[in-house]
This record gives C-alpha cells, sequence and structure tokens, in this order.
C-alpha cells in the first residue's frame, strides 16, 4: 500500500506525523486550543460543559490516532476478524473509561485543576450513551472493551438510535418516559459520510437468465441509505483501539428528493426523508420481551444488511476465494436480532456472487455463532410470514429454501418421529404462520451458546432439546458471562481498586483478575479490614447524599444498605423484594419500643425502568414508591427502615451504586435469569449478595464459597412441579406473606385497588413466578443476613473472601473463551510504541 505513493509525499506525511499528549502541560495545551477553536469559547466564559467538552475532544484525538494505527495493522496483517452484531449496546460515559484506559487520569485531573475545574464535575457532565435496555446490551459494552483490550481485531456492529433507552422520571409514584436526547453534543462519534451503503426493502423478486444460469433479482420497491458513524473503543494499557460501528439510516439520494421537491410536491419529499430516518430514530425499550412490530424488523434488516455489505467488501479486499471467507471472519449474532444475517450472506453468495447454493450454505454455517440470553417464552422472536414477505421477499425465499432442506436431513435421519418436523421447523404452522428466529439462528450457526452453565444446560434440555438431538451436544457450549473489572471496579470504586492494587504488586488485576486471589492472605490483617470497611462507608455516604438530593429522604449510612436494580420484571420478582419489606415493617411495628431499639437499621434500595407498555412492571415501581412514602415518615420507624426507589436507573448510576452496597438482591424465580452480570459487579465491589440457584449466582457460589452468599428458594428442577401444582393443586398461600396482602388491601398502602393485581397474581392465577413457595424462606435469609452484618469484622473478612475469589467473572475470561471455542481468532500482538 505504502508503495504506491511517491517518496516525497511519504515523508511529508512522516515528517508531520501527530504526536499526542502524554503529560499535563500538553494536555492543558490540547484542552486550550479545543476551548477557544473548536469550542469558540474562552477562559471567560469555559464552565463545566465547556471543559467537558475540550477534555474528550482532546482523548479524541488521541484514541482517533490509535485508531488509524489499529485498522492500518489489522488490514496489513490480514488475519481472521470477528464481528459482534448487537442491536444493543449500552455503553454508558466514555470519558472517564477513556482517561483510564489510557492511563492519563492523573494528567488530566492535574491539568485540569490548573485550569480551575474539579474532574468528578467534569466528568459529570457527560451524558450516558444509553443504546441499550439492561443484561444483554451492557454485555456488548463490557465485550467491546475486554477485544480491545486483549488485542483482538474485533468490530462492533450496531445501530445509532436517536433516541436510546427512555428517560425514567417518578410523578407521584408512578413511571413517566421523557425521551433519551443524547444525540444533541457527542465528541465521540465520527461520522463517516464517506462510507455508506443503500438498503433495500419491499419490492419483488425475477427469474433471469444470466449465461444460461437462471438466477433470482430482487428488484427494489424502497432504498433507504446507511450512514456509519464510528466510536473508538480504547483497550486497557494497549494502543489497540478498535471500532464500534453504528449505522445511521436517511433518505437515499441526499436531504430530500429534489425531483419531487422541484416538481412541486415539497409535503411528501420531507415525509420519504423523515420515513427513512424513523427507521435508526429509537431503542424499543423492551427487556426480555419482544413486540413483533414491523419497524423492528426495519431496523433488524437495515442493520444486518448494511454490516454485512461492510465486511464483505473488507473481505473482497483481500482478494481470497470465497472458501476462505470462514477463516477470515467471524460474525457472532448477540441473540435473535441479527439472525437475517444469515439469510443475507447466503442471499449474497448465492444471488449475487453465483456461488452454488450448497457452497454458500457451508461458508454461512461456519461463519455465524449464535448467543442465546433468554430461555422466557415471551423473548423468544418469531415474525410473521406474512411481514417477511412484504418487507423481504427475497429472503423468504431462502428461508424456506433453508428450511426444506434442514426438514430433509431431518427426516432422514428421524424417519420414525414424523412429529419431529413440525416440532423443529424454522416456519411455524400457527395462524398466521411464523418464522421461528432461534431456530434459524441455530441452523445458519456451527455453535450455539447460552450464558451460564445452569441456563445452557436448561436451553439444551428445554427450547433446543430436538436440536441437541438432530446436532449432537457439540453445536451446543457454555460461555459464562462476565464484567470488565476496568469499568465495575478501577473506575466504578477508584479507592478500592487502589487498595486492592497495594496488596496485589500493582495494577496487573485489571488485566489478569486471577491475581484478586493474593488478598486472601491479607483477610486477617486488621489495619487492611479497616481501611476496606472505610472505603464502603465512605461510598455509603456518597450514595446517602445522591439519594437526599434526589427524593429528600436521609438515610444513615451506617444502616444496611440493601440493594436492588435491575429491569423490572416479575420474573426478577421486585414484588417479592417490596413484599418482604412490608413484612419487615409489619414485625417493627409490633414491636415495644425496647425490642425495636435492638434491631438492625436497614435502608432497602431499588431502582430500574419497566418497559412502558409493562403494566405490572409499572404497578410494582408504584407499590415500592407507596411503601416508601409510609415507612419513610414514620417516627415509630425511624433509621430502622427506610424504602427509597432510585430515579432513572442507568450506567453511570450503576457506578455509584454497586460500591455502596452491602447486600445485593439477586432473586429471579429459579430457572429464569439466564444469567445476570450485576451479581458480578456488586460481589466485585465487596458487597454480599442474597439470591436464588439461578444464572450466574450458582458459579459465583462456586468462587466464592456457599458460607459467603445467601442463598435461599426453590430449585429450577422443582419450578415446573410446583407451578402445576398451583393450577391443578390446592394452592395456599405462606401465612405471613397472606398477612402483608392483607395490610396493603387495608389500605395501609394508599388505594387498595391499585395493587390488587399484583396480589392476585399469587392468590388466584397460580403465581406463575412462585412468589409465595419462597417468601418464608426469603423472610428467614433476610434474618440470617441481620445477624451476620451484626458482627462487622465477620462481615468484612467475608467481603475480602469473595473479591479475592471473583477472577473467573471478567469478561477478558469469556472472550478468551469465544475466541478460542466459538470463533477460531487470535489477538495480535502490538508493539507499544
Ligand atoms: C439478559 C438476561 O436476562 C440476563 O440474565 C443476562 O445476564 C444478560 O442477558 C446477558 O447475557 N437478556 C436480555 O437482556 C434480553 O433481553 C432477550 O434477552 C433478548
Amino acid at each position: 500500500v505504502e508503495a504506491s505513493i511517491p517518496e516525497p509525499q511519504r515523508e511529508a506525511w512522516k515528517r508531520n506525523q501527530i504526536t499526542s499528549f502524554t503529560d499535563k502541560d500538553g494536555f492543558e495545551k490540547e484542552v486550550v486550543r479545543h476551548v477557544e477553536t473548536t469550542l469558540a469559547r474562552s477562559m471567560f466564559n469555559c464552565d463545566e460543559i465547556a471543559a467537558y467538552s475540550a477534555t474528550s475532544l482532546a482523548f479524541r484525538d488521541r484514541l482517533i490516532t490509535h485508531w488509524n494505527r489499529t485498522q492500518q495493522r489489522q488490514t496489513y496483517r490480514d488475519t481472521k476478524r470477528v464481528y459482534y452484531l448487537s442491536l444493543e449496546f449500552l455503553m454508558g460515559r466514555a470519558l472517564d473509561n477513556a482517561m483510564l484506559n489510557v492511563g492519563l487520569k492523573n494528567v488530566a485531573q492535574d491539568g485540569l485543576a490548573e485550569l480551575g475545574f474539579r474532574i468528578e464535575d467534569v466528568v459529570k457532565q457527560e451524558h450516558d450513551a444509553a443504546l441499550g435496555n439492561g443484561g444483554l446490551g451492557r454485555l456488548a459494552a463490557c465485550f467491546l472493551d475486554s477485544l480491545a483490550t486483549l488485542n483482538f481485531p474485533a468490530w462492533g456492529y450496531g445501530l445509532r438510535y436517536r433516541y436510546g433507552i427512555f428517560k425514567q422520571e417518578i410523578i407521584d409514584g408512578y413511571q413517566v418516559e421523557v425521551p433519551d436526547y443524547w444525540l444533541d453534543f457527542n465528541p465521540w462519534e465520527f461520522p463517516r459520510h464517506d462510507v455508506t451503503v443503500d438498503i433495500q426493502f419491499f419490492g419483488q423478486v425475477n427469474k433471469k437468465t444470466v449465461g444460461g444460469k437462471t438466477i433470482s433479482v430482487w428488484e427494489a420497491g424502497e432504498i433507504v441509505q446507511a450512514v456509519a458513524y464510528d466510536v473508538p473503543i480504547p483497550g486497557y494499557d494497549t494502543p489497540t483501539t478498535n471500532n464500534l460501528r453504528l449505522w445511521s439510516s436517511k433518505a437515499s439520494g441526499g436531504e430530500f428528493d429534489f425531483q419531487k421537491f422541484n416538481s412541486g410536491d415539497y409535503e411528501s419529499s420531507v415525509a420519504d426523508q423523515q420515513r427513512a430516518e424513523t427507521i435508526s430514530a429509537v431503542l424499543y425499550p423492551n427487556d426480555n420481551l419482544e413486540r413483533g412490530k414491523e419497524l423492528r424488523l426495519k431496523q433488524q434488516y437495515f442493520w444486518v444488511a448494511a454490516s454485512l455489505y461492510d465486511i464483505v467488501r473488507r473481505f473482497k479486499k483481500s482478494r481470497r476465494s470465497w472458501n476462505e471467507f470462514p477463516d477470515q471472519v467471524a460474525i457472532q449474532l448477540n441473540d435473535t436480532h441479527p439472525t437475517l444475517a444469515i439469510v443475507e450472506l447466503q442471499r449474497i453468495l448465492v444471488d449475487v456472487e453465483g456461488l452454488e447454493w450448497d457452497n454458500a450454505w457451508e461458508i454461512v454455517t461456519s461463519t455465524f455463532g449464535y448467543t442465546n440470553h433468554t430461555v422466557l417464552p415471551e423473548a423468544l422472536e418469531k415474525w410473521p410470514v406474512g411481514l417477511v414477505q412484504h418487507l423481504l421477499p427475497r429472503h423468504l425465499q431462502i428461508i424456506y429454501d433453508i428450511n426444506l432442506f434442514f426438514l430433509q436431513s431431518v427426516e432422514k435421519a428421524f424417519p420414525d418421529d414424523r412429529d419431529m418436523l413440525r416440532r423443529v421447523s424454522i416456519i411455524e404452522e400457527s395462524q398466521p404462520k411464523m418464522v421461528r428466529m432461534a431456530f434459524l439462528a441455530i441452523v445458519g450457526s456451527h455453535k450455539v451458546n447460552g450464558v451460564a452453565e445452569l441456563h445452557s444446560d436448561l436451553i439444551k434440555t428445554t427450547i433446543f432439546k430436538d436440536f441437541v438431538e438432530i446436532y449432537g451436544p457439540d453445536k451446543f457450549t457454555n460461555v459464562t458471562n462476565g464484567i470488565t473489572p476496568r469499568r465495575w471496579l478501577h473506575q466504578a470504586n477508584p479507592r478500592l481498586s487502589e487498595l486492592i492494587a497495594s496488596k496485589c504488586g500493582g495494577n496487573d488485576f485489571l488485566k489478569d483478575l486471577t491475581i484478586l486471589n493474593q488478598l486472601e492472605k491479607h483477610v486477617e490483617d486488621k489495619q487492611f479490614r479497616k481501611e476496606w470497611a472505610e472505603i464502603k462507608y465512605a461510598n455509603k455516604v456518597r450514595l446517602a447524599k445522591h439519594i437526599k438530593d434526589t427524593t429528600g429522604v436521609v438515610v444513615n449510612p451506617a444502616s444496611l444498605f440493601d440493594v436492588q436494580v435491575k429491569r423490572i420484571h416479575e420474573y426478577k420478582r421486585q414484588q417479592l423484594n417490596i413484599f418482604g419489606v412490608i413484612h419487615r415493617y409489619l414485625s417493627l411495628k409490633a414491636m415495644t419500643p425496647d425490642q425495636r431499639k435492638k434491631q438492625l437499621p436497614r435502608v432497602s434500595i431499588f431502582g430500574g425502568k419497566a418497559a412502558p407498555g409493562y403494566w405490572m412492571a409499572k404497578q410494582i415501581i408504584h407499590l415500592i414508591n407507596s411503601v416508601g412514602a409510609v415507612v419513610n415518615k414514620d417516627e415509630d420507624i425511624g433509621d430502622l427502615l427506610k424504602v427509597i426507589f432510585l430515579e432513572d436507573y442507568n450506567v453511570s448510576k450503576a457506578e455509584m451504586i454497586c460500591p455502596a452496597s452491602d447486600i445485593s438482591e439477586h432473586i429471579s424465580t429459579a430457572g429464569t435469569e439466564a444469567s445476570g452480570t450485576s451479581n458480578m459487579k456488586f460481589v466485585l465491589n465487596g458487597g454480599l449478595i442474597i439470591g436464588t440457584c439461578d444464572g450466574a449466582n450458582i458459579e459465583i457460589t462456586r468462587e466464592i464459597g456457599e458460607s459467603n452468599i445467601f442463598l435461599f428458594g426453590n430449585l429450577s428442577e422443582d419450578v415446573e412441579d410446583l407451578r402445576h401444582a398451583h393450577t391443578y393443586g390446592s394452592h395456599t398461600i405462606d401465612s405471613d406473606l397472606d398477612k402483608v396482602f392483607n395490610e396493603i388491601e387495608k389500605g395501609t398502602f394508599g388505594t387498595p385497588h391499585d395493587f390488587s393485581a399484583m396480589i392476585a397474581a399469587v392468590r388466584q392465577h397460580g403465581d406463575y413466578y412462585l412468589v409465595s413457595d419462597d417468601f418464608h424462606s426469603y423472610i428467614e435469609t433476610h434474618q440470617l443476613v441481620d445477624e451476620a452484618y451484626r458482627n462487622q469484622d465477620e462481615w468484612i473478612a467475608k467481603c475480602i473472601t469473595s473479591v479475592s475469589r471473583m477472577g473467573f467473572f471478567t469478561s477478558d475470561r469469556c472472550i478468551n473463551e469465544y475466541a478460542e471455542e466459538i470463533w477460531n481468532v487470535e489477538p495480535l500482538v502490538v508493539d507499544r510504541h
């Protein structure tokens, strides 16, 4: 490549190579330059937002230099790349992360101080990039951090939503959704107006004969343009800076159709433009739920087609034969949302590139891997055949052909099992017929994985059982989730990170989390325990201040902080938690003042968003707030119990909340939470957890030891029988829970009618989530928590021991497992300069 550029030119470029700042003075120069030129401001009107902007631009310039070199290196070495396709990337803030990963936060802190700013205040100016709902989206973000840190040549592909997840406001105890205007000023993205792809929708399929061969040609109905926006992803302590490419939609052929415009049809030309922009306008705010909206399918195809076009274009530059495609490209499907990529690649290979079907299909299946994130039936994607036919007529034909060949092979292997064909068909023969996306993803991939051991076992024995029969067990594997310790320890809890570093021989543990095990030999160290406890207390003081500022409620930081923050969902059982809180309140009320004096003060903290259309989840939020309104002003109770609902839970708030928790709740009905990842964040930050035997809680227990976790409740293998018994046997409700219900029905927490559906779900509608079955065990276990917390010395020892054993849960370990077992890719060795 270089040789094509004349020597003198090359010299001129090299002579003027950009050198990034490395010290305080260099940093300050960059900030001042950006304030005065890029932002057109000065010393006299540089507020914190301007300081944030200029600091970000200074770091962005630095990152982009590394980004360029990383891309050049990857192109030059031409080794296999990984493409992570996810409709969600829940990134949170970028500046703090960039400063820490680049290793220049101290420089920035000193520089900003000299210029008159506190770095904490500057960092807080940034709006979260909230392009995701919950666990699935945040996992994608942690994976990007690990891929870059481990020097894998990897790209993320997603959608550049104009509106991310809504902002939650609590008004009169109810959730109100407010749009998230996050793109007002975003220094972290680079528009690539030269990287565009025309994406086709609707139209029809025509057969044409070219050179004696009949091919299918998809004639467009409508064309929308995809424009690339690139977000640099810095690795920790490495020059590798990877790319997250997000696609934005706009009308093809520029702003609007000038032909229409000139012929006087102004309105319709603007309408076309708006319709095109609608595709990437908004993130669907559902977590673990699919609503089957046409626009969602349009989003999926738009994003998948643009990404594949890009991937294929890059592959073609190397002029290799198509059979080498899977040696150069690994594509991971983050759940079924990108499943159309399988169909699209088959279409490109057969219709556009002229490969034979079987040859193409071999390439396709060797390229893709599929990760499943849930067994909940309401979250499994299915699209009506008619809708797919209308929007993507050629793709539907290909899906039918894929299904035909698949079913033929199944019939051959299982000639006696006629029902098998009906069960595994990609097309569900319902009214209307549906395309089962998970089945298509399995058939089109070479590996399928779950996200924790229990979950990976469950998919093999329940929803994908037949496919294990068909393909054998080796196609199915497990990669237990993880989290990046850079954001979730180093960035979120700098003091704890520093204390750990002082006992683990420096910061290497951030790159090899198993080094945490060196902490264990210091568990008995009195001074160390004391410092540990002081840090936890300081983090609780900070959260208490936030609670005071946002809710007006004063909480005592010496209380036990009990936290449940995650999306609001019946399966995650925030209702169990709040019923437990009411039970505690009633017990306290029944005590004499003397008895009360002996009780341990507690703060129950909730946070999380409900999907706007999820009525029951919104009722749960309302009950939590209603209980808080009564308990928090009850003078008999005082500090003994406070109930807090934190508004607008998001990534940056999680960074403040996780370090401040004593005990956190991971209490899903056994078998429903695929993994959970906040459980890992809380333990890594020196908190203990109460949880069911579900998802990654089980592996956390294996790692940290049973005596360091509070497990309760029924096991997943008993859930089905219990549900059956509720429906067909006599269903009696736990007597303590019954008292809680009676109290709600008395009107103690406001209009009882508001909560009648929540109660009826347990009493009358079969208690699908086993709230009553687990209630007694839950209450008892909370008593054990209280007792354990009284012995602070032992409590701290448990926390330290747990942290020292959390090495397994780094997302670096996940990425290495994916790389070895699924992608077959290797990191690129980089020299540092
Ligand atoms: C979530 C799972 O609920 C959670 O248990 C897991 O930790 C996380 O994925 C990451 O694997 N699933 C979703 O967020 C989701 O919406 C349906 O799944 C597509």
